[in-house]
């Protein structure tokens, strides 16, 4: 029994001295927030790091594709996945859109191409599609039927910081692409996120958009709305940025050590990337088959026994909670494979600091399952 609790997720944490230089920073200037320098410097940094020409930086990502959704002005339907953070389907209610939910790629778990023609009305206006557990969509698909039905593209990239798909950063497709830097993600400013634009006109809007609609001290002609990230926030970026690449190292030990102990668990599937140049490395998704002598939610409980917590990301379906359950496109039938696969999915904990003595102990524990 495992005694110090593993959970799915742990930040990783820079030295309390490396942050309080900037702390100290902020103290001396007295700007904490409204787009200061370390706001400034941190937009900087990232456009060079994810190899992206524009970004808004956001106080969550949640406020940043409800801001995204504003800035292109998106109404009526919007095609997405119900295999998401609930986060993703909020953000259409919360610009009074219908969500129309499409079924889900078995391979990679992402919006299936194939099926988002057939959920095309005339008041499909967007495709809002996620790039689960960081691993990139048909970017090519989607972008040649959102041409073809004249339909905006909007990427809940809450997972894809630091990904690059076939062309470069999967962050520059789309529309507009919305990263979330929350506590349990692969770069975090404890809570955080932004809009990744792809001209200088759309960043201006889209700054307008977060900070009020103001134009200058007089002047608002946009209804606006507070999502700016605050200096503490972004001096916590900025640390982060400087460990980023020892930290997706890190966490690329832990995917390889995880397929290497898990390949010969009978009913344990780990899922594959999707083709990516540069994967991130930010969740690690098992399927557990029936060939596995445990449920998915036995082999869940089992764990937390041992003091692992593992999560069902995502479980249940966004289609299945009450605010969604009666639209016509969440119906089971309409969704077998993301109903299936929040059966089956289990993420264990991957993160920086957890060591090859954990992944065993948690591998262990699996394999036990397999056994008993
Ligand atoms: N779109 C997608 C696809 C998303 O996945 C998300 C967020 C969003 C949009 C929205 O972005 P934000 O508005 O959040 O920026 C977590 C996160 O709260 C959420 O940000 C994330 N997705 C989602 C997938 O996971 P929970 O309910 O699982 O969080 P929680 O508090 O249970 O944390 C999980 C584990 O992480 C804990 O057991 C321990 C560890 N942890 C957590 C926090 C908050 C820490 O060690 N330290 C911490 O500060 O939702």
């Amino acid at each position: 029994m495992s005694v110090k609790p593993i959970y799915v997720t742990q930040p990783f944490l820079p030295s309390l001295d490396e942050f309080s230089v900037y702390l100290e920073q902020i103290w001396k200037n007295k700007t904490l927030t409204n787009g200061g320098p370390f706001h400034q410097q941190l937009e900087k940094a990232l456009c060079e790091y994810l190899g992206v020409n524009h970004i808004a930086l956001f106080n969550n990502g949640t406020i940043a594709l409800i801001t995204a959704l504003q800035a292109l002005k998106i109404k009526g339907q919007v095609i997405t996945t119900p295999y998401s953070f609930v986060a993703t389907a909020h953000s259409l209610l919360w610009n009074g859109i219908e969500p129309v939910f499409v079924d889900i790629d078995p391979k990679t778990l992402n919006l299936d191409p194939s099926k988002i023609e057939a959920a095309i009305t005339p008041k499909t206006t967007a495709i809002m599609p996620v790039h689960c557990y960081g691993h990139p969509c048909d970017v090519d698909a989607i972008q040649e039927i959102a041409n073809r039905y004249n339909l905006k593209v909007i990427y809940d990239a809450a997972h894809a910081f630091g990904v690059d798909c076939h062309c470069g950063s999967v962050l520059n497709h789309g529309d507009l692409s919305v990263l979330s830097f929350h506590a349990t993600k692969v770069f975090n400013t404890f809570e955080g996120g932004a809009i990744i634009c792809p001209d200088a006109q759309t960043k201006h809007h889209i700054d307008q958009l977060k900070n009020f609609g103001f134009v200058d001290e007089v002047t608002v002609n946009i209804a606006g709305i507070n999502g700016k990230m605050s200096e503490v926030n972004a001096a916590f970026g900025l640390v982060q940025l400087n460990h980023i690449d020892a930290a997706l190292d890190a966490r690329k030990r832990v995917d390889a050590l995880y397929r290497c102990l898990l390949k010969d668990v009978n009913g344990i599937r780990c899922l594959e990337d999707a083709g990516e140049r540069v994967a991130n490395y930010s969740y690690f998704p098992i399927l557990v088959d029936e060939s596995y002598p445990l449920t998915r939610d036995e082999l869940y409980q089992k764990l937390k026994e041992h003091n692992i917590f593992a999560r069902r990301y995502f479980y249940p379906l966004i289609s299945e909670f009450p605010m969604y359950k009666n639209l016509d496109s969440s119906a089971s039938s309409n969704l077998l494979v993301a109903t299936d696969a929040s059966k089956r999915v289990l993420c264990l904990p991957i993160f920086p600091e957890l060591s090859d003595g954990d992944i065993k102990k948690i591998v262990d524990v699996i394999d036990e399952g397999e056994k008993s």
